[in-house]
């Protein structure tokens, strides 16, 4: 068979691009590990129609020396963060003897201390929603039925919003929070 030859030079070019990235997935998977981002284990699973049961409800929970849990539901259009009282008679029951920490009466606030680091459980009660802070490295998103966690430092005092970044319906652009960061 014929071949000509600037289409040899192509065919030879091409073989060697595919084998570059085919090498650069290969080293990703062997050398760097590298894996699609999953569900860890069956305690990521909840089901949305149960959330009081499985979830438990939205809070903010001081977990001592500056670490926090936060538990958030997303639903149309809002974020829950909980309020002092749910959170506290949740939390009462579920851990006696643990401190909380404030989240606004509003349920759309949490205050914490600079330098803390959060870890967020989110999930949301009806359909797929976003998640992300303000100029932290905060960004996922909220399916129904799984458990979003993602883990935040928070060095600089001030407010920053909690943003629903995927689009979610007629009142997607006014679902927000905020988290102040307080001067200790
Ligand atoms: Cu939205």
């Amino acid at each position: 068979m014929h071949i000509d030859e600037l289409e040899r030079y192509w065919l030879i070019i091409v073989a060697a691009v595919m084998g570059v990235f085919f090498a650069a997935l290969l080293a990703g998977l062997l050398i760097f590990g590298v894996r699609l981002p999953s569900t860890p284990d069956s305690s990521y699973f909840v089901n949305p129609l149960a959330l009081a049961d499985e979830f438990g409800a939205p809070g903010l929970r001081d977990m001592g020396n500056g670490q926090y849990t936060a538990q958030i539901i997303a639903q149309m259009w809002s974020f829950d963060l909980g309020s002092d009282e749910t959170y506290k008679q949740y939390f009462e029951t579920k851990y006696p003897g643990t401190t909380y920490a404030k989240v606004d009466a509003s349920n759309q606030v949490i205050h914490i201390p600079v330098g803390s680091t959060v870890t967020f459980r989110i999930t949301s009660r009806d359909v797929t929603h976003g998640f992300i802070i303000e100029r932290h490295n905060a960004n996922i998103e909220v399916v129904p039925g799984h458990i979003g966690q993602i883990t935040a430092k928070f060095e600089v005092p001030g407010e920053f919003r909690i943003l629903c970044h995927e689009y979610c319906g007629r009142g997607h652009q006014q679902m927000h929070a905020l988290i102040v960061v307080e001067e200790a």
